[in-house]
């Protein structure tokens, strides 16, 4: 043979010998560092503790005097243990809520902590807050409503400085801050009375916490989900066309689901509380959700590509109630029985379908816990299935599976089908996938689980599969949740 020849013949061999390591190309609007950050969490308290625990009320009124404010066992330790017995990773507290009262003392008001008699005026709930986080290992978060009944330059130019002001005094004093919830609620006798510099409070927050998410309606980081109920909608979008909507949207009903193809990522936080109210009523002290409630609350928001803040009205002696403690105790209890045992640890997998047949995208990167590590197919490839494979009967009735979001949101459709009687049966059907979904499946006892790709707007990239036995019963899984 000639060398030329040869050299031929090596050529051929390398062209189909040599695997396509190249990932596949972002899909769309795909997440910032400080949103992916945020997407490595699940859930995490929200406190309602301010001036309108002592009156009773759920919206004050700004003219409530501040000696009104005084938890007599105020524990911030108290609230951090149980976030943290509880499985939560942080806590965001309402520094000031629309009566404009301040859990900290503002050089910019004496509509604060400081004109209390709480602890002679010395007290200061944030900075108790963020001891107490630093020592259980929680995130702080901050909520502050920029509707202000108190200060009496709302409605002037000058209000948004300050706002501004005493959004610096909250984000320079107290050390990290993962979150800032702007609410846009206003009250009806308000509306339109103060148009706000959200670029410039946006801007107050990059300032002096780089990394924080910034909530509200729609964003920029982090969108509310358009109910106070605990749920996403079954098919939810992390991204959203951002510049239709604004905080106080009518269009709030929307973000329930997000924009499929929107122009932004901009996913979803589910925040609902425990009781009927925001904050503490003595008379709601049996009205605390029940577990099955909560759990069902959990696998809607943290189970459809959402995280869950779920509020815990903090009671007048400064404590989080037995009742609401016990609660969430119990629900741990559950959602430990259910998921600390992954059955797909002990699986064999392959797909229908690897990326230029490469090691890099072979499905064996489902099940390897690693979040930088994902199955993906060929570009052309939008449909395809894994199976995973047991030596021994698995019995299972909840699926999870995630998306590696740095590549952007793909899965429009996907279904679940067990190996039984020598044929598949489908179990299980599905929309969106996105950061995290489960699945609540018929109890399932076989060798074989297939998961196929139905729908996808790219080639599916898929980073982590897990599937869990839940013990207990919960009928509420099987309803869908609503506004009642
Ligand atoms: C709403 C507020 O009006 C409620 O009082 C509560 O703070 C809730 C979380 O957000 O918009």
């Amino acid at each position: 043979m000639r060398i030329a020849n040869l050299f031929f013949l090596f050529l051929l061999f390398g062209v189909f010998s040599c695997q396509d390591d190249t990932p596949p190309e972002p899909y769309g609007a795909t997440p910032s560092e400080r949103q992916q950050a945020w997407h490595q969490m699940k859930y995490y308290a929200f406190v309602h503790f301010n001036m309108n625990t002592f009156s009773g009320a759920e919206w004050g009124h700004g003219e409530e005097p501040p000696s009104l404010f005084n938890p007599t066992q105020l524990d911030c330790r108290q609230w951090a243990r149980i976030a943290k017995q509880a499985g939560m990773e942080a806590i965001i507290i309402t520094a000031k809520h629309h009566d404009g009262f301040c859990l900290w003392d503002s050089q910019y008001t004496e509509h604060d902590v400081a004109s209390s008699d709480w602890r002679n005026g010395q007290g200061d709930v944030l900075r108790d807050l963020a001891e107490a986080c630093r020592e259980y290992g929680l995130k702080m978060g901050v909520y502050l409503s920029p509707w202000d009944q108190n200060s009496p330059v709302y409605g002037t130019d000058n209000y948004n400085e300050y706002f501004m002001n005493q959004l610096t005094e909250v984000l320079s004093g107290y050390g990290d801050i993962f979150e800032v919830w702007f609410d846009g609620a206003v009250g009806p006798e308000y509306k339109g009375k103060q148009p706000y510099d959200w670029a410039g409070f946006i801007a107050t927050v990059r300032k002096h916490q780089p990394d924080a998410v910034i909530f509200s309606d729609a964003g920029p980081d982090i969108r509310w989900v358009g109910n106070e109920k605990g749920f996403a909608n079954p098919t939810n979008w992390a991204t959203l066309n951002r510049d239709d909507y604004y905080p106080g949207t009518p269009r709030y009903k929307e973000l329930r689901s997000g924009n499929q193809n929107g122009t932004h990522w901009l996913p979803a936080e589910v925040d609902v509380s425990i009781r009927p109210g925001w904050y503490y009523h003595p008379g709601e002290d049996d009205k605390v959700k029940s577990t099955d409630h909560l759990e069902q609350i959990y696998y809607s928001s943290v189970g459809r590509n959402s995280n869950l803040l779920l509020n815990l009205p903090v009671d007048r002696r400064g404590l989080v109630h037995e009742n609401d403690s016990a609660a969430l105790m119990e629900l741990r209890r559950r959602l430990d029985a259910t998921f600390t045992t992954d059955l797909s640890a002990a699986a064999g997998v392959k797909a229908s379908a690897i990326r230029g047949n490469s090691d890099r995208f072979a499905p064996a990167h489902l099940l390897d816990d690693d979040p930088e590590t994902y199955w993906a197919t060929d570009d052309e490839q939008t449909t395809a299935s894994f199976t995973l494979t047991f030596d021994k009967p698995q019995t299972f009735n909840v699926l999870e599976l995630r998306e590696y979001l740095p590549l952007g949101q793909r899965v429009e459709a996907f279904k679940v089908e067990a190996w039984q009687n020598e044929e598949w049966q489908e179990i299980g059907t599905a929309t969106t996938i996105g950061n995290r979904r489960f699945l609540s499946l018929p109890v399932t006892s076989g060798e074989r689980l297939r998961v196929t790709i139905t729908e996808a707007m790219a080639c599916p990239v898929i980073n982590e599969v897990g599937l869990y036995y839940r013990p207990h019963d919960n009928s509420r899984l099987n309803e869908e949740p609503s506004e009642e």
